[in-house]
């Protein structure tokens, strides 16, 4: 009888799991597609088009804002502008020598501009005449040939495409809501033809970058839902709106300042006034601007994101040698520490004063940019088991190193260090533990207090336009040091505005919420180590979707 029960029990559990399993994740296929995406952490965007011809000059005089939008910034009528068309014949244009560029600098994709606000297309498309194929000298499909050229080299390929238009007569024009326009709807059908054409012509595409407008919901879902009917492991940016990316993207040359819950990545510029070529724009002290990317790259992966950095080749198709020199410098520093960029993870162990932390294979990398004094680099709180220290730069020079009260102390002096970064990898037995500063402890009661103040929250950035896109919580979570071996009882009680069910996950194990109610349970602690809590949604078909918690109180109180 007893076994019965106990047969039932593991069976309505095993049930259970399977039940919170099938609600709670993304299939397979879709997980594996965003690790994949997620584990190439460097890509190559390129802004070039028309504007690359005026590159931010207009009657002979320098026109402000980003030069790619130089058909909005100088007022420049259609007719007057589809004139550059004629002009474009971009006999410097080598795809294979941007493929070969962006491969020598580490980048794993390549995004490129099928379309810009301008309307003008980079591909051959039968909606409309204003394309590379029909209205320039030039006469080829420059998407074709790129795409063609990232497949005899094995690199990804994307696209980018503007959800607003300047050209097509149905669209909304160049106006004062900064690019956030609405779509008529005979503009979404234009755009969901050439999306069409986009997936269909060009092979695999990797990620389809969309940018800019306000779609309806409607209008946002109905895009999404052709990308993935046309090619389900095409990743779609964040900027398609209400919801309906794969991943998110942070403002233009934005980085987060909070934890993120969910794939995102930074695009950057070289400078941060343009996108497209800019014959004008300074380019002073190379060094200074490779410091700044590398240390944009590290600081970005460390934090779980992809890097995408642009390229505004010329009109006539070459690249801007300060961009290439970049490009090579950024490509050497990561020849070097690939290890501790591609597919690694994120650490608990946050920003530390020498620099940045990344994971992967039993091996800790330590991302060392300001060097520590009397070259002496301290971890705080980690209690590690290791095997091996040395500097990826040289991995034949062994690190000698200390361990007092949970602080690592690391002898850096035999280490040559690199102008930009040097990575050094600590290998390490079993797993390691750190314990994050806002570890939180029992009160003298041996009850474990948490709420909104105390816990660790995890963001997506959400919103139905650019400028409406703010951070959501789609994560909460308390790390708690339990020094007893002993069962606490479990009592929730929250206020939240979403309908959406909840799930508590302890140490892994899931609990489900019930809307503002309190729910009691027995759970285990593991004693003496870090406890994980985490607050999520049950069902994760909209991960960026704010948790809606107005109030909340955790309590673990001891049996
Ligand atoms: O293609 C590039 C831009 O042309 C396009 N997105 C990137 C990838 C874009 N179109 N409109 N916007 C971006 C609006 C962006 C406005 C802002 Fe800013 C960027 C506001 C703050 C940062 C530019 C720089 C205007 C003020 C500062």
């Amino acid at each position: 009888m007893k076994t019965l029960q106990s047969f039932s029990k593991t069976m309505a559990l095993l049930l259970l799991i399977i039940f919170i399993s099938c609600n709670t994740k993304p299939n397979k296929q879709t997980l594996q597609t965003k690790n994949e995406w997620s584990n190439r952490k460097f890509s190559m965007f390129i802004h070039w088009g028309l504007y690359s011809i005026p590159a931010g000059m207009w009657d002979n005089k320098k026109i402000t804002g980003y030069s790619e939008q130089i058909k909005g910034h100088a007022n420049i009528p259609t007719n007057e502008y589809r004139k550059l068309a004629k002009q474009f014949n971009p006999t410097k244009w080598n795809p294979d020598s941007i493929v070969l560029l962006a491969k020598k600098a580490g980048m794993k994709s390549i995004i490129i501009t099928s379309k810009h606000h301008d309307g003008f297309c980079m591909f051959d498309t039968q909606y409309s005449d204003f394309n590379i194929v029909k209205a320039t000298p030039y006469k080829r499909d420059i998407l074709k040939e790129l795409s063609n050229a990232c497949k005899k080299y094995n690199i990804c390929f994307g696209v980018y495409f503007s959800l607003i238009d300047w050209d097509y007569p149905k669209a909304m024009p160049f106006s004062s809501v900064r690019n956030s326009d609405s779509i008529p709807p005979a503009h979404h059908q234009y755009n969901l033809n050439q999306i069409r054409e986009l997936l269909t012509n060009y092979g695999d595409i990797s990620e389809i970058w969309f940018d800019m407008g306000s779609p309806t919901y409607k209008q946002s879902s109905e895009i999404r839902q052709l990308v993935k009917q046309l090619q389900p492991n095409c990743m779609i940016s964040g900027r398609i709106w209400n919801n309906q990316g794969d991943f998110v993207v942070m403002g233009d040359n934005y980085k987060p300042e909070f934890k993120m819950g969910v794939p995102w990545q930074t695009p950057a510029s070289i400078f941060n006034q343009t996108w497209g070529y800019r014959s004008w724009q300074e380019r002073n002290n190379i060094n200074q601007k490779i410091h700044e990317k590398i240390i944009d790259l590290i600081n970005i992966v460390s934090s779980g994101g992809n890097y995408l950095l642009n390229i505004g080749p010329k009109g006539n198709g070459q690249v801007v040698n300060y961009e290439k020199q970049v490009l090579i410098e950024i490509g050497k520093w990561i020849k070097t520490n690939k290890e501790a960029i591609y597919e690694t993870t994120t650490t608990p162990i946050g920003k530390q004063n020498w620099g940045y932390t990344t994971s992967k294979d039993q091996k800790l990398f330590l991302h060392i940019i300001d060097i520590p004094k009397n070259k002496k680099l301290t971890i705080k709180g980690l209690d590690i088991n290791i095997t091996k220290i040395y500097p990826l730069n040289n991995t034949n020079i062994l690190l000698e190193s200390t361990h007092k009260k949970n602080t690592l102390t690391i002898d850096l002096s035999p280490v040559l260090f690199n102008k930009y970064a040097t990575v050094i990898a600590i290998e390490y037995k079993n797993n390691y533990q750190y314990i994050p500063l806002n570890t939180i402890t029992a009160n003298i009661n041996n009850t474990f207090n948490l709420n909104t103040l105390n816990c660790e929250k995890y963001h997506s950035y959400s919103g139905h336009d650019y400028y409406s896109t703010k951070p959501t919580v789609v994560k909460m979570r308390w790390n708690i040091l339990n020094n007893y071996n002993q069962n606490y009882k479990l009592k929730v009680r929250y206020k939240s505005n979403s309908k959406e069910k909840l799930c508590l996950c302890v140490n892994e194990q899931n609990h489900i919420l019930n809307t503002n109610s309190e729910i009691i349970n027995t759970i285990q602690l593991k004693p003496e180590s870090i406890n994980c809590i985490e607050l999520v949604q049950l069902n994760q078909n909209n991960p960026h979707k704010d948790l809606g918690i107005e109030n909340l109180d955790i309590l673990l109180v001891a049996e």
